[in-house]
């Protein structure tokens, strides 16, 4: 049985928690493979209460699920154990829940370097969520980094984050002008969480593989979206893992061949959390009433999320990185009421019009739309249950949308709840 994909298409928050949760109960395992306690993925459960889910895959809100965080993630252990007594103390069972020996760890000093180089930044800042994420991956790529196996031998784990330290603290102290961190205090710090988790420590890529190989369905969940891919994403404004299709097998120890569906999650408008380019984006009011109508503010940091128009640029960009295989269009209600809805079809750069992504930086950074504009719809379209049911107008911007990407849309969302969504046949 197959293992599916599912990725954001945009710059996050397409709306990848609820799709994870409908999809909930046809798997038997959910997956995390990049990213870190950075992600927020909101859940809405049928009776009205929702989650906000960091680290912990939003399969661990279906009973009966295993939720496995794969070894591409970066964990923080301190906001694990916070991530799972607030699920416990709501009545979530958090007894399925497996962590990856080879996960790398977020320490103390990736969170403070990461705040500090931001700070030293100033206005040419990634504008990071400040959790640590790019320090930490830096680290498990210069092979200096500090797994979640080492918390089950102290004598290793001391051993490197004393290295770790020594360097680490020489940028804090002397570069940053900050407080030393002591290896003692960090070291039993860690311990001490650890030997709460430890029994959630596996061989992730061997359960999951036997899993497939006795039929079970894996899904594997995204965090953040194609644009914030360290590869293919707008570079330097991204995360510093590969949430496109492909980090899947690196981040799992799941082949590629075993993926048979890749599922692209894409928001009816388009919104980005951080700096960087953004062609679509609206400076005015229209951008404003976006944000208040879709709820646009950063699950994890509160902050406020630029918004714009949809971008079928990315939209086929998202597609062919990724080789979706469906589209599922979110928050196509928060467009209800708008009298003409512009589409973006293409760029133009330097006077040439470009149709797909541009090579390079400086093209997309000059990258100014053109808009095709649809008619809108009036119509509160919350209480659709299919495709049937949508005023003329928004199926046409379904299709029309379609169209552009040359990908198939097969479910909409129009609100956040489970039920809240078309399946379309
Ligand atoms: P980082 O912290 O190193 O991963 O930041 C690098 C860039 O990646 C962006 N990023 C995100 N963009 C959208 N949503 C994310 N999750 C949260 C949410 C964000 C929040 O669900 O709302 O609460 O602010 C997410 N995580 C990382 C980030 O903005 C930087 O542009
Ligand atoms: P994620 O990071 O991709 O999981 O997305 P976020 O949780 O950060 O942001 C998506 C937001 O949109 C959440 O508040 C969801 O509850 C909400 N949402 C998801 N789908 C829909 C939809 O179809 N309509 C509306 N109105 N809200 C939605
Ligand atoms: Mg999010």
């Amino acid at each position: 049985m197959p293992a599916i994909v599912l990725v954001g298409a945009q710059w996050g928050d397409e709306g990848k928690g609820k799709a994870t949760d409908l999809l909930g109960d046809r798997v038997q395992w959910v997956v995390r493979f990049q990213g870190g306690n950075n992600a927020g993925h909101t859940v809405v459960l049928p009776d009205g209460q929702d989650f906000a889910l960091h680290l912990i895959p939003s399969g661990i809100l279906t009973p009966g699920v295993t939720n496995v965080i794969g070894n591409g993630v970066v964990v923080d252990p301190g906001v694990l154990l916070e991530e799972l007594a607030g699920l416990e103390e709501r009545g979530i069972n958090t007894e399925k829940l497996l962590i990856s020996a080879d996960a790398h760890l977020i320490m103390p000093y990736h969170v403070a370097i990461d705040k500090v180089t931001e700070r030293y930044l100033g206005a040419k800042r990634i504008g990071t969520t400040g959790r640590g994420i790019g320090p930490c991956y830096q680290d498990k790529v210069a092979r200096v980094g500090v797994r979640v196996q080492d918390l089950l031998d102290e004598k290793i784990l001391r051993q490197k984050i004393e290295a770790a330290l020594e360097f680490k603290n020489q940028v804090l102290v002397k570069v940053y002008n900050r407080k030393a961190l002591d290896v003692d205090e960090v070291t039993d710090t860690v311990l001490a969480q650890g030997e709460k988790f430890a029994h959630r420590i596996a061989d992730t890529r061997l359960e999951l593989n036997k899993a497939l190989e006795r039929g079970e369905t894996v899904l594997l969940e995204g965090s953040q979206g194609t644009l914030l891919d360290v590869d293919h994403g707008t570079y330097p404004f991204v995360t510093s893992s590969n949430p496109t299709a492909g980090g899947a097998s690196a981040g799992s120890g799941i082949g590629p061949g075993r993926i048979t569906t890749v599922l692209g999650i894409l928001k009816a408008y388009t919104t980005r959390v951080g700096s960087g380019p953004f062609p679509t984006e609206l400076h005015d009011e229209a951008g404003e009433n976006l944000r208040k109508a879709g709820g646009e503010f950063g699950v994890t940091t509160g902050r406020s999320r630029r918004t714009g128009w949809f971008d079928a640029v990315i939209g086929r960009y998202a597609a062919r990185v990724n080789g979706i295989t469906d589209y599922f269009l979110t928050k196509l209600d928060v467009l209800s009421g708008l009298e003409r809805i512009p589409v973006c079809v293409a760029y133009e750069v330097d006077g040439r019009r470009v149709e797909d992504m541009p090579m390079t930086q400086t093209d997309f950074h000059h990258a100014v739309p053109i808009y095709e504009e649809l008619p809108g719809w009036q119509e509160d379209i919350s209480g659709c249950r299919d495709f049937d049911e949508l005023p003329a107008n928004a199926r046409t911007y379904v299709e029309r949308l379609e169209e552009l990407m040359g990908a198939r849309i097969s479910a909409i969302g129009v609100g956040p709840g489970r039920e809240q969504t078309i399946v379309r046949h």
